[in-house]
């Protein structure tokens, strides 16, 4: 049986081992105290859209505007979120451990503006403020653009509260038709004219070489003592494996999870069943300190 809710236990555990290698997996449930619908939350659907199938490049060549709305949407509610105590407990871990990865899916870029140290976060998925363009031939990418709206004909995507409020947003409201967009006035490459298209890596996609070898070296550099899994249901893949892979350096699993699967943890792993908000910043207090009332640490 694995150890549930047990925080004293995990406390002996992190203060016996302070020079010890931590990697953490993190996934939308991270984000969620700060607002933001995880991708399992409302069904995993955006107006009757399964948000995975829209997250391809076959669904963007089929309706680049649908696709463009979507991410507009995700990146004003991004944009107006905040990190929570849950991305500033992390960001405290990595300063006080050098030794701390923490690999994110998210490509909100909440652990970047609750200043996560750059050198210890690996977005895996992208982010939504880097631009690229849809043209492989060309190698137009744009970083931190949080233009909102990106361009006037997304800015339907930029309204946060519904005029009438009996109902929801006419944008996530699938009875209320969307405008087409023409390509002609979707964001365009400066480069090429071509369709720009939002920096994340979408299903059946390749994630990025460089930070793939990069992440296996930093594994290979020695045993992990735990491995941190927060707010995810580790069913995307690559990332899912690291779970795996850290296990089989010696680390221990620590699932921080609202669910938590105890039949997939071992009897030398721990599972904290909670708002990741609420249990991380007291799971990592004696690595940590206790939260300001900003909701920030030391
Ligand atoms: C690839 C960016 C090579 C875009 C994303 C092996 C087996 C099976 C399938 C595959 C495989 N290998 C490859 C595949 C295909 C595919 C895949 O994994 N499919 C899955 C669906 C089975 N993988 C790929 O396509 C990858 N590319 O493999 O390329 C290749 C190519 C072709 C064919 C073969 C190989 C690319 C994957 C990346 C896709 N891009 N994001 C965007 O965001 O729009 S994935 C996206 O979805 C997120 O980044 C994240 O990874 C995932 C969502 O998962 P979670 O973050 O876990 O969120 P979810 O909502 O599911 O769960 C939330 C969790 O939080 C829950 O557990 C909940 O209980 C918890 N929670 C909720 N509230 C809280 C909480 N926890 C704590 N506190 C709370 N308050
Ligand atoms: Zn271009």
């Amino acid at each position: 049986m694995p150890i549930i809710n047990d925080i004293p236990a995990f406390h002996a555990f992190l203060t016996t081992n302070p020079n010890s290698r931590i990697l953490a997996l993190c996934g939308a449930g991270l984000s969620a105290a700060s607002g933001l619908p995880t991708f399992r939350g409302a069904g995993g659907l955006w107006r009757n859209h399964d948000a995975t199938r829209l997250a391809t490049p076959e669904a963007f060549r089929a309706d680049p505007g649908l696709v463009w709305l979507f991410y507009a949407y995700r990146r004003h509610m991004a944009l107006e979120a905040k990190p929570n105590p849950a991305h500033h407990a992390l960001a405290a871990l990595a300063r006080q451990r050098r030794k701390f990865l923490c690999l994110t899916q998210n490509v909100d870029n909440l652990s970047q503006r609750a200043g996560h140290p750059p050198s210890q976060l690996r977005t895996l998925h992208g982010n939504l403020f880097t631009l690229k363009c849809f043209n492989r031939r060309c190698s137009h990418v744009e970083h931190n653009n949080t233009a909102d709206p990106l361009v006037p004909s997304l800015a339907p995507a930029s309204v946060t509260t519904p005029a009438d409020a009996t109902r929801p947003l006419p944008l996530v409201d699938a009875d209320v038709p969307l405008v087409h967009i023409p390509a002609s006035e979707l964001p365009r490459c400066p480069q090429c004219a071509s369709l720009l298209r939002p920096g994340v890596v979408w299903f059946g996609e390749q994630l990025d070489g460089a930070l793939l070898g990069e992440i296996y070296e930093w594994l290979d550099e020695g045993p992990i003592s735990v491995i941190f899994v927060v707010g995810t249901g580790a069913q995307v893949w690559p990332a899912a494996g690291y779970v795996q892979e850290a296990a089989a350096r010696g680390a221990r699993v620590c699932v921080v999870n609202t669910e938590v699967a105890e039949e997939t943890l071992g009897p030398e792993d721990f599972g904290f069943v909670g708002d990741a908000a609420v249990l991380l910043p007291r799971l990592l207090e004696p690595v940590i300190g206790s939260t300001k009332d900003d909701g920030t640490f030391e």
